[in-house]
């Protein structure tokens, strides 16, 4: 393993002399805040020292960059893992220790950066790090809201929204660079000109905006590579109309000053769901526009106006399609600012441009507006409209049919919309999935039409996380008991976890692993004492549901699997099961009202068990209160069931299910998404798999659904549930709160809750059974440790590396 240039004794005086510096203060008497910050402010330093020789180095580099934008990065906390990844963390853990700093205690001092709501944002940050980490030369580029994802309160049994003002610190983490600050421009109109014999577009009567880039250093693991995290701020120009200041009209000059900033203001709490928002569009187009004139700045640094060799020295990658906007941004910066003719720049884009979907769900598919897009973005627009003409008549040709139906499917603008999926499809020299099941469902299926005419461009890349994030960093009892055991060769090459596959056969080191879950769940406790004041009991089975509140991701299958279970404790004197915590953590969208219903009932359902002592001995229902990062990495190595229930062909791949996985959590789950890789991995006897097959389920969408109300009338366990739901069993005083839940598993069930549940229900009695037999358990357990390395973000960057941006 890579060892630290830094000392313990060194650490132990930076931290002190730091405190007093900073902040006047003796060790003794300062604030845990304040011990946080000088901490940190010493890893600081030394990321800081490899970044300056990495940017020096960088200088003159002629190879090819990555510039991967996302409207969300969910970085979570950056301490441990930066301690982690300069190879520090005996250092610091001895430093703190000689000066009676409790780690766990300082750590939770870093305000989380919640940039992102889910999969998308999260998977971005795992990649960077594998990006850092594999010496890959890679920008990421996105926004720097001073709001980050709300934060979950529960008041009254619901769900409560609280901002989050993650900056009120400060940040020590990000520097600015004044440098390279840029001005977008909004609104305006096109004239037309004649330059030198050549018509120019030209926008006039814009409204500007300053993007200002702060940048936070990404160090890799055990190597000199530093990337960067940028994300851009918007402000008002300051000098543009100074007689706005001298004509009295200060407060309007600060009212502009408010509104400019409005676009960095917040990240919008959508997850897998798509509002037309012009806020929105303003917010792309934003750190779009700013991220393409800072990528083309730096190309003509290194490289002049050889324009035609950008494919070779660029690749720029979209995170689904919010930043899809670069494609005709791109265009206008080489045509309108740098004087290249339509074929050329197309040309350049349509090399340069890579495109990931993330989700086949038809209410998360972006459109906007043509007549927003016309208003805001005026020159953008004629561009957008260009490309229409000149892709409809490709495809007219190719059809031999100007009106062949297939050609509107395919327009970028239709119908008086905006179709980002298609522009981006359309433009990019690469579309990806994001699972090998998700990939066949965009060529047959979303992009079906896309696929026939152009193939050769459709891959699929499944998923992965970071390993050092999510087992290294998170799970310290079991990352020591696997380099005990196999040695550290996994650190690097995480398939090398395949290693452990025999020591499942060793009762020595079942008891091992069995102890560090055990000590995992007694700590995860501690921290819902200390977050929310309630605790669980570590001897209980730990089944977790944890992710985003969708209706597709299926919640209420697991609600109404613990009111049968709560009915056949209440119901049948002489039943027993393995005590058992039914663990959610998820944030519904502020505006999605069926997901917050859903949140009151399984609430409700908690409480009801709560006040029924028989039921309480057997289970538990805990809904852990903001469930971010840093709860992710306090559950997931304390749980013992992975629920994975999303009905099959939604769920692009899903990347929770790859964690549980990892921290030794057998998966319940259907064939969906990653799971049926996961399922691959590791063989049908250490994976609860049920439910309908995709194809199944879109056999019945194409013939409209099915009735709910026949699985009602015949199956009595799942119907006295569903009637509990609104006699009065969940809330006496007000029986009828959560009716519209029922009416909806009743009489639409669009995600086949009811159609899955004797499936599910099976597949949970087994569950049951084998959770009795430990060492069959534990074997189970062990083999998802050893077969998680291909679900490592290292091999799924290699992989993008190989197939798409080819930079080293
Ligand atoms: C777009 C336009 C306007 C408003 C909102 C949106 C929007 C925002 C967020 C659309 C989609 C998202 C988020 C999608 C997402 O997180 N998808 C998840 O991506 C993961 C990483 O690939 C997958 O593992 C998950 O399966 C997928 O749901």
């Amino acid at each position: 393993m890579p060892t630290t240039q830094f000392d313990k004794e060194s650490i132990k005086q930076s931290i002190i002399g730091k405190l007093q510096r900073y902040n006047g203060r003796t060790l003794e008497d300062a604030t845990d805040q304040q011990i946080y910050n000088a901490v940190a402010s010493t890893v600081r330093d030394q990321i800081m020292q490899k970044w300056v020789k990495y940017r020096e180095t960088d200088k003159d580099y002629t190879g090819k960059r990555l510039y991967y934008l996302s409207v969300e990065f969910l970085t979570g906390r950056s301490l441990h893992c930066n301690i982690l990844n300069l190879c520090s963390t005996q250092e610091y853990l001895e430093a703190l220790n000689e000066l009676g700093l409790d780690w766990h205690r300082i750590f939770r001092e870093e305000p989380e950066p919640g940039l992102g709501n889910g999969g998308l944002g999260r998977l971005a940050a795992c990649f960077l790090d594998s990006l850092s980490s594999l010496s890959m030369p890679a920008m990421g580029c996105t926004i720097r809201y001073e709001y980050g994802l709300f934060r979950q309160r529960i008041l009254g049994g619901q769900q409560v929204e609280v901002p989050d003002s993650w900056l009120d610190n400060g940040n020590v983490w990000e520097v600015s660079a004044m440098e390279d600050v840029c001005v977008v421009h909004f609104g305006g109109h096109v004239e037309m000109v004649n330059e030198d014999d050549r018509i120019k577009f030209v926008l006039k009567g814009y409204h500007s905006i300053e993007a200002v880039p702060y940048d936070m250093p990404v160090a890799g693991y055990g190597c000199d590579t530093v990337n960067t995290l940028r994300t851009w701020r918007a402000r008002a120009p300051k000098n543009v109309d100074e007689t706005n200041y001298m004509g009295g009209s200060y407060s309007r000059a600060l009212q502009e000053q408010e509104l400019a900033s409005m676009i960095s203001k917040v990240l919008y709490p959508e997850d897998n769901n798509y509002e037309g928002k012009q806020l929105r569009l303003k917010q792309h187009y934003f750190f779009t526009s700013a991220t393409l004139q800072y990528a083309l700045k730096d190309f003509k640094r290194r490289f002049g106006t050889n324009f035609m060799l950008i494919p070779e020295k660029m690749t720029i990658h979209i995170n689904d399609t919010h930043p899809g906007l670069a494609i005709p941004e791109f265009m206008r910066l080489l045509m309108d600012e740098e004087g290249l003719g339509w074929d050329e720049a197309s040309w350049i884009v349509q090399h340069t441009i890579a495109y990931t979907n993330h989700t086949v769900m038809s209410e998360a598919l972006e459109k906007w507006p043509e007549q927003m897009m016309a208003e805001l973005l005026p020159r953008i627009y004629m561009i957008l409209q260009e490309i229409n003409r000149r892709v409809c008549l490709r495809l007219a040709d190719h059809y031999q049919n100007g009106e062949d139906p297939r050609i509107a499917k395919m327009a970028i603008t239709a119908y008086g919309m905006v179709h980002m999926a298609n522009l981006c499809v359309a433009m990019s020299y690469s579309v990806n999935g994001v699972s090998q099941l998700h990939g066949e469902i965009l060529k047959n299926d979303t992009f079906k039409d896309y696929y026939e005419f152009m193939p050769a461009k459709f891959t699929a890349i499944t998923n992965g996380i970071t390993h050092r994030r999510w087992l290294m960093a998170c799970n310290t009892g079991l990352r020591n008991l696997i380099c005990d055991t196999i040695g550290d060769q996994w650190i690097r090459e995480p398939e090398r976890l395949q290693d452990l596959l025999p020591y499942r056969d060793d009762a020595a080191f079942r008891a091992e692993f069995a102890k560090i879950k055990r000590h995992n769940k007694e700590l995860f406790s501690d921290m819902l004492m200390q977050r929310q004041k309630m605790s669980v009991d570590p001897d209980f089975m730990f089944d977790v549901q944890a992710k985003r509140l969708h209706e597709y991701k299926r919640q209420l299958l697991n609600a109404l699997h613990i009111m049968v279970l709560y009915n056949r404790i209440m119901d049948d004197p002489n039943f027993t099961m393995v005590p058992r915590v039914f663990i959610f953590g998820a944030k519904a969208s502020p505006a999605y009202y069926l997901a917050k219903q859903i949140i009151r009932l399984i609430i409700a359902i908690s409480k009801l068990i709560d006040r029924t002592p028989r039921a309480k001995k057997f289970l538990r229902v805990v809904f852990m209160e903001n469930y971010d990062v840093s709860g992710a990495e306090s559950l997931i190595p304390a749980a013992d069931l992975s629920e994975q229930l999303s009905t099959a062909g939604k769920e692009a791949s899903g990347t929770g299910n790859m964690k549980f996985m990892m921290n030794g959590a057998v998966t319940m789950g259907t064939m969906d998404g990653a799971n049926v890789e996961i399922y691959e991995q590791v063989g049908q006897d250490n994976i609860y798999i049920f439910g309908m097959r995709a194809d199944t389920v879109s056999d019945l969408y194409r013939e409209g659904g099915y009735a709910p109300m026949h699985i009602y009338e015949n199956n009595a366990e799942l119907r006295h549930a569903l009637t509990q739901i609104i006699d009065g069993t969940l809330f006496p005083d007000n029986p009828a709160t959560l009716q519209d839940i029922y009416h909806y598993l009743l009489f639409s069930d669009p995600y086949f809750v009811l159609k899955d549940f004797g499936s599910y229900s099976m597949a949970q009695r087994r569950v049951d059974q084998d959770y009795r037999l430990q060492d069959k358990w534990l074997r189970m357990a062990i083999t998802n440790t050893a077969c998680s390395g291909v679900f490592s973000s290292d091999r799924t960057i290699k992989e993008y590396n190989d197939r798409i941006w080819h930079l080293k």
